[in-house]
């Protein structure tokens, strides 16, 4: 039988947590033939919750669990890990300037950073979804120069996502029809939903839209402020999306992407497209055998070179900040 792959997430007691634990241990995360253990990581006020729902998840009896440890220690928390789901993250309160929410979450971000530097397993997979994702895998990357650097990766998939649906619904298409949609930048609402090299149907989306109208002032603000819509409506931030989303990253980056196709995910820049070396910021991807490469060679229009510039421009402005913060 295979060994369990030790999977570590943290912010478990939260409501992303409890919509992704249960199908972690079901099997999706990683596949339906693969054992898991968890590792919870909570602070001490809310290991009592995280017990709670390993209580809940041993009453599965999922066939794949092979055991849930519950921490608030990082450096047990990420021993032996080999894909670690930074989710436990600092929320922007009323009246906190950008600078003190880089800063608070720096404070989380760069110890954990530590803490896999020296604990985790040589193959260590790292998805940071807590916000601002982007800038906290680049905290993390900082705290860990034992790790290589294309293990840090934030999470775009849950824009990808959203982007796929409101376009096959734009085109009265299935979702599944929607092949080639990127996601540039930054996880916030400078991001960059890109149609020009996206593929409905085996058409060119952008030809089949054929309605710049629609693609600035519709698909791209409500791909953009989807987080924002859905906290108005629901009352709670996405949970269960943004829980799927983090699924399916690492699931793709596992398991590889379909020929003819390719995803979006928040990485390390090698100098791709323009975007400085080192800031992570969301590319087109390929992935396989573990593995992932920015898909080159895209011809990069006005429109888009604009709205990529203004994401990047934002990263690095969230990167010198903490840098001048000396959390990187
Ligand atoms: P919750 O507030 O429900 O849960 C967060 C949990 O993290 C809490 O249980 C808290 O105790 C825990 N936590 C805080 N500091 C911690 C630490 N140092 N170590 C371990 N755990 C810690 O938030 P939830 O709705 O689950 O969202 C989690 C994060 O995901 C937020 O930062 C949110 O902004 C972010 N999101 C990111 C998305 C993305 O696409 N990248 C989309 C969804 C979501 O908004």
């Amino acid at each position: 039988t295979r060994t369990p792959v030790n999977v570590t997430v943290t912010g478990a007691a939260g409501q992303i947590g409890y919509a992704l634990l249960f199908r972690i241990a079901s099997g999706q995360l990683l596949g339906a033939d693969v054992p898991v253990k968890l590792r919870l990581l909570e602070i001490p006020q809310a290991v009592k919750a995280a017990e709670g729902t390993a209580m809940e998840l041993d009453d599965c009896a999922f066939p794949l669990l092979r055991g849930i440890d519950i921490t608030d220690d990082p450096n047990v928390a990420f021993s032996g890990a080999n894909v670690a789901l930074l989710v436990g993250a600092r929320p922007r309160t009323k009246g906190m300037e950008r600078g003190d929410l880089l800063e608070a979450n720096g404070g989380i971000f760069k110890p954990q950073g530590k803490a896999i530097n020296d604990n985790a397993a040589d193959d260590i997979k790292v998805l940071v979804v807590g916000n601002p994702a982007n800038t906290n895998a680049l905290i993390a990357r900082a705290a860990a120069p034992d790790v290589p650097a294309d293990r840090f990766t934030a999470m775009t998939r849950l824009d990808h996502n959203r982007a796929a649906t409101q376009l096959a619904q734009k085109l009265g298409a299935g979702v599944e029809e929607v092949k080639k949609l990127t996601i540039w930048g930054n996880h916030s609402a400078t991001q960059y939903p890109d149609i020009f090299h996206a593929e409905v149907a085996g058409r060119n989306a952008a030809e089949a839209v054929n309605d710049e109208k629609w693609l600035a002032e519709e698909f791209i603000p409500t791909v953009a402020k989807r987080g924002a819509a859905i906290i108005e409506a629901r009352g709670a931030s996405s949970a269960a999306s943004a829980a799927n989303a983090a699924i399916d990253h690492v699931h793709t980056w596992v398991n590889g992407t379909a020929d003819g196709d390719w995803t979006s995910m928040g990485i390390v820049s090698d100098g791709s497209y323009g975007v400085p070396e080192g800031l992570i910021s969301s590319f087109p991807v390929t992935t396989k055998d573990g593995k992932y490469e920015i898909v080159q060679g895209l011809d990069i229009n006005e429109f888009s070179r604009t709205r990529i510039d203004a994401s990047v421009k934002e990263l690095t402005e969230e990167r010198d900040a903490v840098r001048s913060l000396g959390l990187i």
